[in-house]
């Protein structure tokens, strides 16, 4: 078995930053990647099991019913690598159908992913396995000193890079491009733009789920950095926003208030918002162009009800 695990700390100092000056903000908000803490992924898993969040196992049934078409557009590969790739149940689908030398998974929550990761390399012994516990929108050169050489692909599924603005989403895609070499490729998956009655149902799921996840953050904030928000004076509000062409999720206060976090006081109207995600829809030419933009051309596409999943080199 190969298996190496790599921790690039910072990842505290960042939360209690970023939510100091998320809060000073107007409006008030904090980065979705924050969402992630042990409850917080395990509240996300349930999401993904909810009736009306289709997502993620929409994309699963794609990419089981498509995988041969999918390996054989993609070729050989050497080196897969997967931003984001939390309990690594994805790139175990994909490394039934490519056969590559070395898995590199990334992760901003370090202690599911090395868990995940060596079972992975436990279950596959002729593969190297490197995962690296970072935020990859910040550290991802780091990345590059513990790739083999080879055909390259990034492997970004789960429509997580509808967290980004059209804006940031080619400048995160222009990383990956300089990450995959001159012969790299990207596999990505995101969700297509709907009827905003079925969007609207997926981020407000009726066992209270999504609220939950929303309303951890909070929960989080007076954990590790001894907060005092009582989450039951803030409401998860979810909606979809054609203009943006995004679901937005806020947490509103229901009353006038002051919380404290590490000393700093924060006031809060009645009905003032924390916007705490944005998660992007696409239709297929549109992500084409945020792709293009980013220096990938498009070599082949799959769609199942609702999602998409590109391939670019
Ligand atoms: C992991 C970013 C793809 O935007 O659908 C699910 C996160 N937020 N329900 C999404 C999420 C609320 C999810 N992504």
């Amino acid at each position: 078995m190969s298996f190496q695990f790599l921790d690039f700390p910072s990842a505290r100092d960042d939360l209690l930053t970023d939510v100091l000056g998320g809060l000073a903000a107007c409006p008030k908000r904090i980065p979705p990647k924050y969402f992630y803490d042990e409850p917080g992924c395990r509240l996300f898993s349930a999401i993904c099991e909810q009736p009306e969040y289709a997502l993620t196992r929409t994309e699963r049934a794609l990419m089981a019913s498509r995988l041969p078409g999918i390996a054989a557009a993609i070729g050989e590969v050497d080196c897969i690598i997967e931003p984001g790739a939390g309990d690594c149940g994805k790139a175990r689908v994909l490394l039934q159908a490519l056969h590559p030398v070395q898995l590199v998974v990334i992760d901003i929550a370090g202690s599911a992913l090395a868990a995940a990761a060596e079972l992975l390399a436990r279950a596959h012994p002729g593969l190297a396995v490197t995962a690296l516990a970072m935020d990859f929108v910040r550290d991802l050169e780091a990345a590059s000193a513990h790739l083999q050489p080879g055909r390259r692909l990034v492997y970004y599924p789960g429509s997580s890079i509808g967290n980004f603005s059209p804006d940031e989403a080619v400048a995160l895609l222009t990383r990956f491009h300089r990450l995959a070499g001159p012969a790299g490729q990207l596999l990505i998956g995101f969700d297509l733009k709907k009827d905003p009655q079925q969007l609207h149902r997926a981020y407000n799921d009726a066992a209270g789920i999504t609220a939950a996840f929303n309303l951890n953050l909070l929960e989080r904030l007076n954990r590790e950095l001894g907060a005092d928000f009582d989450p039951v004076r803030f409401r998860h509000y979810a909606f979809y926003n054609p203009l943006a062409g995004r679901i937005e999720m806020h947490l509103v206060s229901l009353a006038a208030q002051t919380v404290k976090v590490a000393n700093q006081r924060f006031h809060f109207d009645l009905g003032e918002t924390l916007h705490t995600e944005n998660s992007y829809k696409f239709r297929r030419d549109e992500f084409n162009e945020i792709a293009a933009n980013a220096g990938w051309h498009r070599v082949n596409e799959w769609e199942q009800d609702g999602f998409a999943v590109q391939l670019f080199a």
